[in-house]
């Protein structure tokens, strides 16, 4: 089942749940007014489920602008958790390349602070490279739905967008690399459900577009994710609480080359086969 957030006219951001390419249900009077009530709830899909058989309202989702499925969680990231992240990353940076290979096979992964809610941009909405960078890549990743318990509830598409210069110059300069204005895109929606071992056999794939050419393109699967999903989630929520659950960006595995660096007007698109495609235009920030 998939669960969304979308607007029609300006007003209050509605739930939805898709129910196929071109169709969703407006959920607001089955009094379904925030995702959070789904995601905190137990029997959510089933609940759901029953809703798609009932006789709501249905909407052409071309007639609809989708939102960042996030409400008020904070959004968090994994890195390093794939072999071609860690190379990626040790290459970029003589400096930092000892911590890089020491956090791959270390018991504690790398987690960091990625976005606050309200600064997350949805699928069509720009993503953005920071003006004082030389080198700015997108990393197509996984995002876990954690309830507040930790629970991986749901899945959906993200990009961690970075500036690997700032990066690769100072570990101390991860935040600036990493956190800045519209560098955290999530979308189209939420899969709400599958078990990690369906998960694993999802691929990810980036596409980048510059006046309609593919100038990149490569594939990952999720599968090459060293840590499981639990083992994410549990350590995110140590010494930790999140009353409202937290989204987990799980790391990226596609990597263009260190030749190539985002321009404005490029286009980002990311696939995950069991969820659907995340679209963003790039602009300077
Ligand atoms: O410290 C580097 C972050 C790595 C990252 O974001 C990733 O592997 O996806
Ligand atoms: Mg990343």
């Amino acid at each position: 089942m998939r669960l969304c957030r979308f607007e029609t006219t300006a007003g209050q951001p509605r739930i939805g749940c898709v129910l196929d390419e071109s169709t969703l249900m407006d959920l607001t009077a089955a009094g379904i007014n925030k995702m959070e009530s789904v995601l905190e709830n137990e029997g959510g899909v089933s609940r759901l489920e029953q809703l798609s058989r009932e006789n709501h309202p249905r909407l052409a989702l071309s007639n609809v602008r989708l939102l960042a499925p996030v409400e008020q969680q904070e959004v968090w990231a994994a890195g390093v958790t794939y072999l071609r992240s860690k190379k990626a990353r040790m290459d970029e940076s003589e400096f930092s390349a000892t911590a890089y290979d020491r956090v791959y096979d270390a018991e504690r992964p790398e987690l960091f602070f990625k976005s606050l809610a309200e600064k997350v941009v949805s699928t069509g909405e720009p993503v953005g490279i920071r003006r004082d960078a030389r080198w700015s890549v997108p990393e197509p990743e996984l995002a876990l739905i954690l309830s507040s318990k930790g629970k991986v509830v749901g899945y959906t598409i993200g990009n961690d967008m970075s500036s690997r210069d700032i990066e690769g110059e100072n570990l101390l300069y991860l935040p600036q690399a990493k956190i800045y204005q519209c560098s955290c895109a999530l979308g189209p929606w939420i899969e709400l459900g599958p078990s990690e071992s369906t998960v694993r056999e999802w691929k990810i794939r980036l596409k980048i577009l510059r006046r309609d050419q593919v100038v990149f393109a490569g594939e990952t699967s999720v599968d090459q994710i060293k840590r499981c999903f639990d083992e994410l989630a549990q350590f995110l929520f140590r010494s930790q609480s999140f009353p409202h659950g937290a989204i987990l960006l799980t790391g990226t595995g596609v990597v263009p080359p260190d030749t190539f660096t985002l321009q404005e007007e490029d286009v980002v698109e990311i696939e995950i086969s069991g969820i659907g495609l995340l679209r963003n235009p790039v602009m300077t920030v």
